[in-house]
């Protein structure tokens, strides 16, 4: 089954079967971009100030919102015009893990109402089918169609145990809710060479990990290049530290989009020649 990573992202606009899908798409093709900011800053004013500087470049800016110490009305109104202002999505890298009746009052709810704001979350389906029935029931109940999962397949850190059947099954859960699962977090294409894959699902993936200088850090980290991610079938980049904590956070997202969006001509260009 040929997998939808070699199709345009023009393309990929125009039938993705979720609203946000298709929304994501189109901001990756007007804007000539797929990378995402992995913006781990820890005050509001440091998050705020790089998602401007960054914004133009970017297609999703991820956040994980429980590591601002000053998180309150101003950090969410903040992310929510920036990211209209600049044309992004807001991904919260929750990674949900828990019984679904609790998912569903941490997103919603508490002191971050992620559901509110962030247009995109991740969760494992460690506990079970649940947690995802639980964040879909959520999403199709919440009235809002411009939300989705992705959901954690696999993991960049050493030792990681998402691996083999817990990533084979998230494949499989993923396609039980396409009102609400947009795709991956997963460091390579997963769906296409399963026997159940079919011809019109487009699972959207995100590659974390990705750094264009280093190979890891001193806490189990482990990178690849935005080529590499590219060429295993990613979608979207997210680069943290390889961004914001460079000389030149600016010069820096402009070389990442580069070597992504070249990846990414290169792998549509390849399969549209050999259909020839
Ligand atoms: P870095 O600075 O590019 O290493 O940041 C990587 C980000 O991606 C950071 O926010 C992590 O929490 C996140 N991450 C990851 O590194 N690996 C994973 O498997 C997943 C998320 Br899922």
């Amino acid at each position: 089954m040929a997998s939808s990573s070699h199709l345009p992202y023009a393309q990929r606009a125009q039938k993705h079967p979720h609203p946000l899908g298709r929304r994501l798409f189109e901001i990756a093709d007007r804007k000539k971009t797929n990378v995402v900011l992995s913006a781990d800053l820890t005050n509001t004013k440091e998050l705020l100030a790089i998602a401007d500087r960054l914004g133009p470049h970017i297609a999703v800016l991820k956040t994980h919102i429980d590591i601002v110490s000053d998180f309150g009305p101003a950090t969410v109104e903040g992310l929510t015009e920036l990211a209209l202002r600049h044309d992004f999505l807001l991904f919260e890298d929750r990674k949900f893990i828990d019984i679904g009746n609790t998912v569903q009052k941490q997103y919603k709810g508490g002191a971050l109402r992620i559901h509110e704001w962030a247009h995109i979350v991740n969760a494992t389906i460690l506990p079970g089918e649940g947690i995802i029935q639980a964040l879909d029931q959520t999403i199709r109940e919440g009235g809002i169609c411009e939300r989705g999962i992705l959901i954690l397949a696999e993991m960049t850190s050493k030792g990681s145990l998402a691996v083999g059947e817990y990533t084979r099954i998230s494949v499989e859960i993923a396609r039980k809710y396409p009102q609400s699962v947009l795709g991956f977090v997963s460091t390579r294409e997963l769906s296409s060479h399963s026997p159940a894959a079919t011809q019109d699902e487009d699972f959207v993936v995100f590659t974390t990990g990705v750094n264009m200088s280093s190979k890891g850090d001193a806490l189990g980290q482990q990178y690849q290049t935005p080529i590499t991610a590219i060429e295993g079938g990613s979608d979207f980049l997210i680069a943290g530290r390889g961004i914001y904590a460079a000389t030149d956070p600016v010069s820096a997202v402009k070389e990442y989009r580069k070597a992504g969006w070249e990846a990414y001509e290169r792998r549509v260009q390849q399969v549209g020649s050999a259909s020839r």
